[in-house]
């Protein structure tokens, strides 16, 4: 089994974006788009030969067509080893995990994350590194580069692999080692919560709770974590088996997307105490209580403040790092502990450099993600089972818990308005006309609101002071109010605009306001300033967030 180099056309769109490469499938399953991608990576590394690489997915539609590729490719281009998930599964935090835990050079992690899968849905191809992070940017432009003018690939031609059954096998020269992707995970989690408190809680007849897997990559790790180690009812763990195309769904842990946990979690009668969901890949989290959401920036802010109270944070935490377009909530807890809080890009691969350097223990984003030190991905469950530790200690409802977090630290009002799929001309026209209005904005007044400060947010790495330019459009009005304009580098269709919106509230008295009314007036400013009316035919932003 010699390995065959194959002729092949070079692709001018591989430039991964936030995270990863994503495109339909049908563009994955066509024309070696996916060979040239793999390829590319292969070229960039060193140290391939003889290397450790992981390998796995979140369970979507040409996931395990793509692993039989890849393996093949990886044989023929001298990797020693490959970990890969039993299945073909594995979620992004237990990639993370198991490259770190194994000294892998690295990972091939395949996943659309929350974008739909199936036939007709999206699949993605994301490179972590040594440290268990997404490459930085500077890999993943040297990738983009390499598939501008890759001419070849190299793949042996052998028959298919067996994934499904645990044990080590060999292809060519290569070692394949089939292991289970939930057990080192699990014990990462045990070791770090005190889980004889969650199970408690769970026990006792005063609290019910469930969580979600969308029929995403998180099903098996709920069963064996929340179900077998924690004592979680079987009837309370929802859509656990992964479906190719998550049952249909959108595999977007939110108040829309995530509709039959948010239906038991608001009815008025008998809805559990404590709910929770996590998306396609399984980096995600969203917390419920009774009628109660948790904004997943206040649940980062939340979770920093209390970290001393889980056992693996009983000595404290270094730092807070969150994505830029994230509420202020985690600065606030930053300034009372006295720790470090910085503002990166959005995208995980920022926070690597300030983890590996112990800048900070925990990080997170808007967007439903919050993670810590104990690997480099965004970890949903992580977020799950801190929340349940957490009530085990307080005795407390989540909506008190936040409610007391609000009264200490202040309410960060927060909404994401999003326009997706905007033709991708209009999106830019958008950006265009927002950076060149930027010297004028600072002074001016709308109603109660200054503008303090009008910029396009440059990132310098305070490690490795790498610049990241154009991460977002801020305006920071003199009451520390905020819009900011970006777009997302994760869609496959046309371009979305994403605005943020954020208003803070230190009077507790006015805690209890209606989010979208209380933010209404500098969501109004946010679509006369960036012309939205203008530039697009939308009305209104095509989803809440
Ligand atoms: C979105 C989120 C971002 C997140 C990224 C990947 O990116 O805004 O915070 O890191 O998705 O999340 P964008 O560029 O579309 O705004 V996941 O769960 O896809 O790994
Ligand atoms: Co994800």
């Amino acid at each position: 089994m010699n390995p065959v180099i194959k002729k092949t056309q070079a692709f001018k769109d591989q430039k991964p974006g936030t995270s990863g490469l994503r495109k339909s499938v049908k563009y994955f399953k066509a024309d070696n788009y996916l060979q040239n991608f793999i390829q590319s990576i292969f070229n960039c590394l060193d140290e391939l030969e003889g290397s450790t690489l992981v390998l796995g997915g979140d369970g979507r539609f040409f996931n395990r067509e793509a692993i039989q590729i890849i393996l093949r490719m990886a044989a023929a281009n001298g990797v020693g080893k490959i970990l890969l998930g039993q299945g073909g599964i594995l979620s992004t935090p237990a990639a993370s995990h198991v490259i770190r835990k194994y000294k892998a050079l690295g990972g091939i992690l395949l996943t659309a994350s929350h974008n739909p899968g199936g036939p007709n849905g999206d699949f993605g191809v994301k490179f972590n590194i040594s440290n268990g992070g997404p490459a930085p940017e500077k890999l993943t432009n040297a990738i983009f580069e390499e598939s501008k003018r890759l001419s070849e690939y190299k793949i042996t031609e052998a028959q298919v692999s067996p994934i499904d059954k645990l044990g080590s096998f060999k292809l060519a020269e290569m070692e394949i080692e089939v292991f289970d992707p939930v057990k080192d995970y699990a014990d990462l989690m045990e070791s770090i919560f005190d889980f004889e408190k969650i199970r408690e809680l769970i026990a006792s007849p005063d609290f019910t709770a469930c969580f979600d897997a969308m029929n995403a990559v998180t099903g098996p790790y709920a069963e064996e974590i929340l179900g077998k180690r924690l004592g979680m009812d079987k009837n309370a763990l929802m859509n656990t088996q992964p479906l190719m195309n998550f049952g249909g769904k959108h595999p977007d842990p939110n108040l829309s997307t995530a509709k039959q946990l948010v239906d038991k979690m608001y009815s008025k009668k008998d809805a559990p105490n404590f709910g929770a969901a996590s998306d396609g890949d399984g980096d995600r989290h969203m917390i419920l209580g009774d009628y109660f959401f948790v904004n997943p920036s206040d649940s980062l802010a939340i979770l920093a403040a209390n970290a001393q109270k889980i056992p693996a944070y009983q000595n404290g935490i270094i730092g807070i790092a969150r994505s830029m377009p994230t509420s202020q909530a985690a600065d606030k807890v930053a300034e009372k502990l006295g720790i470090n809080s910085f503002q990166t890009p959005t995208g995980w691969k920022f926070f690597g450099n300030l983890l590996d350097h112990g800048e900070i223990t925990f990080c997170g984003e808007e967007s439903f993600g919050a993670g810590a030190d104990h690997i480099r991905e965004k970890d949903g469950l992580w977020a799950v089972l801190f929340w349940l530790n957490l009530i085990a200690v307080k005795q407390d409802s989540v909506e008190n818990i936040v409610r007391n977090h609000w009264a200490e630290y202040g309410r960060s009002y927060y909404s994401r308005h999003d326009y997706e799929r905007l033709p991708v001309k209009q999106a830019d026209e958008i950006m265009h006309h927002l950076q060149s209005s930027l010297p004028l904005l600072p002074g001016m007044q709308f109603g109660e609101l200054r503008i303090e400060k009008a910029d396009d947010f440059t990132y310098i790495d305070p490690i490795d002071h790498s610049i990241s330019e154009h991460q977002g459009i801020r305006i920071i009005f003199d009451n520390g109010s905020r819009i900011i304009y970006r777009l997302s580098g994760t869609g496959t269709e046309g371009a979305t605009l994403r605005i943020y919106l954020e208003r803070y509230e230190a009077d507790i008295s006015k805690h209890d306001l209606d989010i979208q009314e209380t933010l209404s007036d500098i969501s109004q400013l946010s679509v006369k300033l960036a012309k939205i009316r203008e530039y697009t035919d939308r009305e209104r932003p095509s989803a809440i967030v």
